[in-house]
């Protein structure tokens, strides 16, 4: 299936025990997911139980079918059916609650913002006549570079109400990866800022985004510039740049007719590391992903109108989609922004921001809550957090202590977690327990959602036996998932699925074994995507970077199991591997992918291990960063260097 394969290594270590802990009574009563029969009735109907998702939406005509699957893989999902996503996460809430929060959104500088129901259907409609009047037109994609400000939500908001999808490139990425996306996506609008603070720092956007408007081949018909610095920046704004300000201003008080938009009609694309260097822009369409991700935001974030729910992911990747922004105002709840790091200005942040808000509902992932162990448990402890009633998490394996750690100092040793599993391409949670229903078992995401096919199976797609490693695949189709690839239909066809004697079957990339429950454990990708900072990055487009800097022969990226990025690096023979070629190395991959991107570790080696047929045995270095354990190293052509790079990596440390 995957030359790299699959073997039985925890990305974590063993889980400890394999207890299962039950829901507490009292969330259970309480629960939106109270039904056990879920996974009968879904078993029962078929694709057909996914109405009970749709129903949790307004749609302009009603879809005639749930599924259509008369050409697999190529599915669609309530098809006939029209809506509008910006109707749906903000219209339809204000009959009942036009003066409820939103977005309660907090800046870097100790800033603050709200919007209510009412305000955000002023802005966004404001927002919407000033990109139609720029010359935005259904179908156009818009690109949105912003930071966590609350801008972004609202030009996600006014593009879909006007259907044009949206492309949110992350704000940290750089302006050679905003140029691939322009050209990639086709798009020639952009909304931008004059820049943000990092820190202490105010830090110039607009001067990436100029950047990248040089370096892509697609010119920009019209380009928005948030003012999010005020006086601490000064841009100049040429012909083709209109203030963000000034455009809403002009159109203040005026409402666009939401463009109805067939459920299979492209709501955003999205684009993410896949397993060739050229990220992939995933297409989200408009009825199956939104009816997905409100249905999930109910039954497993267990989210209600009157609750203040906290995603802290980043809106620039999927999570921030789906569970920041179209999750929680789809369900008319409010949503609160944080547009700052968890330790600036010092380690209560998050804690802080969770006491003054009573966030009742707060989803993270593993690596924050990994950095919150090492700050202390008296960071959290000194704070009053019983507002918490469920904790969530996701983005790669959480370990039985970092999962006892987070139930015991952030919910009060009482709140259910539950650890979600989906992907960009999933669109929405895929795997977890219901937290009123299915008990928890550390360190283990639970079973597939009711509705959703997933199986972990060997090379010739054949089921596991419990505790085997396999390949984590999804048997059937569910609404949520992406709708192709911008790369086109073969791409999509080729990257995802395999025709198996009982149907199409998705692959996921994930390695995954399945214990006599149901309950499934990742082991982590199979591809050569790397899943650091709760992001995921492409092991070659890593690696060609460094590749990219002068005096460096070859280069291998792995991750250790702090989640952090570990390069090694063998130079030409007339070339000092010294501190000034890392600071180099950390440039160019700043400059190229994005400073998220920069290693933690670089460890220059005589030579990298490589299989006879000259692959280069990633999977060994793993071990090697993680100090785990590894096989026989005898198969490699070149056996003799596991010895220096050991060496190398404690010295490194
Ligand atoms: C939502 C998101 C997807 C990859 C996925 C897997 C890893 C996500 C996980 C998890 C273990 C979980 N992953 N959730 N691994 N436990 N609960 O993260 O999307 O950025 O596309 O990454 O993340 O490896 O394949 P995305």
């Amino acid at each position: 299936m995957d030359d790299a394969g699959v073997d039985g290594r925890r990305r974590d270590g063993p889980v400890a025990d394999d207890e299962a802990v039950e829901p507490p009574r009292e969330f259970s009563e309480r629960a939106v997911a109270s039904d056990a029969g879920a996974d009968d009735a879904f078993a029962a109907e078929g694709p057909g139980a996914w109405r009970r998702a749709a129903d949790l939406l307004d749609w302009e005509r009603e879809y005639e079918a749930v599924l259509d699957d008369g050409d697999p893989p190529f599915y669609k999902w309530f098809p006939d059916g029209r809506l509008n996503a910006s109707v749906n996460c903000v219209d339809r809430h204000l009959d009942e609650r036009r003066n409820q929060l939103a977005i309660r959104w907090f800046g870097k500088r100790g800033e603050r913002r709200s919007y209510t129901y009412l305000d955000l259907h002023r802005e966004v409609n404001a927002l919407a006549a000033g990109l139609r009047e720029l010359g935005v037109e259904e179908d156009d994609v818009v690109t949105l570079y912003l930071p966590m400000v609350p801008e972004l939500p609202i030009a996600m908001l006014a593009c879909a109400r006007v259907g044009a999808p949206h492309n949110v490139v992350f704000a940290g990425l750089s302006a050679e990866a905003l140029a691939t996306r322009l050209d990639a996506a086709d798009s020639s609008y952009l909304v931008t800022c004059d820049g943000y603070y990092r820190r202490e720092d105010a830090f110039n956007q607009k001067s990436k985004a100029d950047n990248a408007r040089l370096r892509a081949d697609t010119d920009l018909d019209a380009t928005v510039v948030v003012d999010r610095l005020g006086d601490a920046l000064d841009v100049s704004l040429g012909d083709d740049e209109h203030g963000y300000e000034a455009l809403v201003d002009a159109h203040d008080g005026e409402t666009v007719e939401p463009v109805p938009r067939d459920a299979t009609d492209l709501l955003f694309v999205m684009y993410t590391s896949g397993t060739t260097g050229r990220p992939k822009g995933v297409e989200h369409a408009t009825g199956g992903y939104l009816s997905h991700v409100a249905w999930t935001t109910r039954n497993v974030l267990d989210v209600r109108p009157e609750d203040t729910y906290w995603c802290a992911a980043d809106i620039g990747w999927i999570t921030g989609h789906s569970y920041g922004v179209y999750g929680p105002l789809s369900v008319g709840t409010t949503t609160l922004l944080y547009e700052g790091s968890p330790d600036y200005p010092d380690r209560d942040r998050v804690w802080d921001l969770i006491e003054r808000n009573a966030v009742s509902v707060f989803y993270t992932s593993p690596t924050a809550i990994r950095s919150f162990m090492k700050w202390g448990a008296e960071y959290p402890d000194r704070h009053d957090l019983s507002s918490i009633r469920l904790l969530g998490t996701v983005g790669e394996s959480i370990t039985p202590k970092a999962w006892r750690w987070y139930r015991e100092h952030v919910g009060g040793g009482e709140a259910p977690i539950v650890d979600t599993w989906w992907q960009t391409e999933t669109g929405a949670i895929a795997l977890a327990t219901l937290p009123g229903i299915t008990p928890m078992k550390p360190g283990k995401v639970g079973p597939p959602l009711p509705g959703i096919d997933a199986r972990v199976v060997d090379e010739d797609g054949a089921p596991v036996d419990p505790g085997e490693p396999g390949y984590l695949t999804i048997g059937s189709p569910w609404p949520g998932m992406l709708r192709g690839l911008r790369e086109g239909d073969e791409r999509y066809r080729r990257e995802y699925w395999i025709e198996a004697e009982d149907g199409w079957r998705y692959r996921t990339g994930d390695g995954a074994t399945v214990d006599e429950d149901g309950y499934v454990t990742i082991l982590g990708r199979v591809d050569d995507v790397i899943n650091v900072r709760a992001q995921r990055f492409n092991t070659a487009e890593l690696e060609s970077a460094i590749v990219g800097v002068g005096g460096v022969t070859e280069a291998a990226v792995v991750s250790d199991d702090d989640g952090e990025i570990v390069a090694y690096v063998t130079t030409r023979s007339d070339v000092e591997p010294d501190e000034a070629l890392k600071a180099a190395i950390g440039e160019e991959l700043g400059r190229e992918v994005g400073d998220l991107a920069r290693p933690d570790r670089t460890v220059f080696t005589p030579d990298l291990p490589k299989t006879r047929s000259g692959k280069i045995m990633r999977r060994l270095l793993e071990d090697i960063a993680r100090d785990e354990e590894f096989g026989n190293v005898s198969a490699l052509r070149n056996p003799e260097v596991v010895g220096e790079i050991e060496s190398s990596v404690r010295e490194s440390n």
